[in-house]
């Protein structure tokens, strides 16, 4: 029986819905989802295997200028995924101010593998405005293949990952059929701390913010967690705690609620909330959290 397999990278500028189209392929809350920009910090892979395929999806931050050192090092990510994908899946959504980078759409329109534009979230639109976004992006990237979507209410979605099917190459997996994904379980509990912080709390403070889980116990019955919540200064630190613990608590509740879901168990989770100023720019600190790979 002949086998396909190979990595399709999801691009895009930030909150365009990557996250939501991935987790939608794979099924699962691989990638955490806010309206926030700058929610995916780092690549993560979402493999969906068949018995004569595996898609290796791999979701990235969004585009963005570098404005400080964290940035930067996720810019490095969205780079990497022009260079060893098997199809760019490259995201718009309805309505979007795009990016005047004639490089970037240059690299888009000559690239040497198969290139799939996905428009957007257009349970928002209606027939016309659709009809003329399409004709915007033709006109923009003639070579390139268009698909109008809805992932958030799984339109065409099916339709998309058929043509992902077509478009791979016959190759043996890359990864056990089995497997999810390339991180380890740490990795989605802080992304899940890290996923209500954004929600809960204002402006600076998500994006101040990094999460650690310093012990993971598995038994039979329960998994034993403690995080550490890193802020960089001590007004966000007692911002993150809240009026007796209350605020910090409710991030412990639903983080768990979610985890045990995911998990399929019961779950027990310590936080705590450390002090390490200017994480951001601290090229060692960066490359502990796992950037700069
Ligand atoms: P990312 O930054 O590109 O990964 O975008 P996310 O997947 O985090 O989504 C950003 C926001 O857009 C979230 O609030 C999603 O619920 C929302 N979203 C994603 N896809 C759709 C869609 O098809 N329609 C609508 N209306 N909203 C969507
Ligand atoms: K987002
Ligand atoms: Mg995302």
């Amino acid at each position: 029986m002949s086998h396909k397999a190979g990595f399709v990278n999801i691009i895009g500028n930030p909150n365009v819905g990557k996250s939501t189209l991935m987790n939608a392929f794979v099924g699962e809350k691989l990638s955490i989802i806010t309206s926030k920009a700058q929610t995916t910090r780092h690549r993560i892979l979402g493999i969906v295997n068949g018995d004569d395929f595996q898609v290796i999806f791999s979701d990235t931050p969004g585009i963005i200028k570098p404005a400080y050192e964290l940035q930067e090092s996720m810019m490095d990510f969205v780079k990497s995924a022009f260079e060893d994908a098997d199809i760019l899946v490259y995201m718009v959504e309805i309505g979007e101010q795009s990016l005047k980078d004639e490089a970037f759409f240059n690299k888009i329109e000559h690239a040497e593998i198969p290139v799939l534009l996905l428009l957007n979230k257009i349970d928002r639109s209606n027939q016309e405005q659709l009809e003329s976004q399409v004709q915007l992006w033709k006109e923009k990237l003639p070579k390139v293949e268009i698909i109008p979507i809805s992932a958030l209410e799984g339109f065409q979605v099916k339709h998309v990952f058929d043509r992902i099917l077509e478009l791979l190459p016959e190759s043996p997996p890359f990864y056990p059929k089995d497997q999810l994904t390339d991180k380890p379980e740490r990795f989605f509990i802080n992304e899940k701390i890290r996923e209500k912080i954004l929600m809960h709390y204002k402006k600076e403070i998500p994006y101040a913010v990094e999460v650690e889980t310093e012990s993971f116990e598995e038994s039979e019955d329960i998994i034993r967690i403690r995080s550490v919540i890193m802020v960089e200064r001590d007004t966000q630190k007692g911002i993150i705690i809240g009026h007796k613990g209350s605020a910090l608590k409710r991030v412990g509740t639903e983080a768990r609620k979610d985890l045990e879901k995911f998990f399929d168990k019961k779950i027990h989770i310590e936080l705590y909330v450390k002090v390490n100023k200017n994480w951001r720019s601290n090229q060692n600190q960066l490359k502990r959290f796992g950037y700069n790979q």
